[in-house]
Parts: C-alpha cells; structure tokens; sequence
C-alpha cells in the first residue's frame, strides 16, 4: 500500500504541477530520498541539492535503524541553536507528541512523525528562494550533533 501510494502521490504532484506551470515555467519537482545509516546517528547523505524556489518531495526512510529519527530543515547557521532547544526537549512531557521539533522560527521545514524502524516521512516542501546552505537535522534528543547534512540551495 505504501509503495503504491508515492507513485500515485507522484502522479498527482506531476498533474497539478503541470497546470502551475504556465502560470510558473521557473518551477520543477525534485525527489530526494534520504536515509539512515543503523547504529551510528548519521543520515546516509552529508549533502543534497535543490534549485532555489523547487518544489521538493523527501522521502525519509529508516530500513534498518532501530532508533527513531525525524527530519528537519533549517535556516542556514542555525543548527548549533536548534540542536540545543532540541536536547532541552528531554524535559519536556509533551516532546514525543510533538517529534522533537523545537518551537522555533528557525525551522523552515517539520517532519509529520518519529520515522521508527521500517518507516518512512514523505516531507513536501517549497525550497527557499535564497540560494545557500541550508542545515537539516535530526532533532531527537542527542542526535542532531552527528544526525545532519546540508541542503544545497542553487540558483
Ligand atoms: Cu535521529
């Protein structure tokens, strides 16, 4: 069911997208995917890379890591600030219904969920418009230091 349903959401993106177009020909869908690589706390890609204003569909799966992981995209030179606000979370009662994510208008993009092992987050989002380095991270608890990468943004 899964895997029947991206094809499907492709399809959808792609119908929709090519009535935008006339009104936008700059825009195009780019599709990521990204993964974890187990045990170590690290995305299984340092670097990914977009045009600037794209719309974006990031798959982000854990096949075989056993602890939990989400996705966040950030504004650049912000990682170090987030990824505290993220360990503060540990006190936070209410941080595992809210997947970590900060309160933070730091962060551009948010995960939908905690991507366990076997699961997967189809993120969607708009690229920024300002070409850059744009950190992600994951922010559960402890793993943004080692959990990150950078997101590319071209003209
Ligand atoms: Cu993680």
């Amino acid at each position: 069911m899964k895997k029947l349903l991206l094809p499907i959401l492709a399809i959808v993106a792609g119908a929709l997208f090519t009535n935008a177009q006339e009104a936008a020909p700059a825009g195009e869908v780019t599709k990521l995917m990204l993964g974890v690589v187990p045990n170590v706390m690290k995305f299984d890609k340092a670097e990914l890379t977009v045009k600037a204003g794209s719309k974006v569909m990031l798959l982000f799966k854990n096949e075989k890591c056993a602890l939990q992981h989400n996705f966040l995209l950030l504004k650049p030179g912000t990682k170090d600030a987030v990824g505290a606000l993220a360990d503060k979370m540990l006190t936070d009662p209410q941080a595992l219904a809210k997947f970590y994510v900060p309160e933070s208008a730091d962060v551009l993009v948010k995960p939908h969920k905690l991507v366990g092992i076997g699961q997967s987050d189809l993120v969607e989002f708009t690229a920024p418009t300002e070409p850059g380095d744009y950190p992600y991270i994951c922010t559960f608890p402890g793993h943004w230091r080692l959990m990150n990468g950078v997101l590319k943004v071209t003209k």
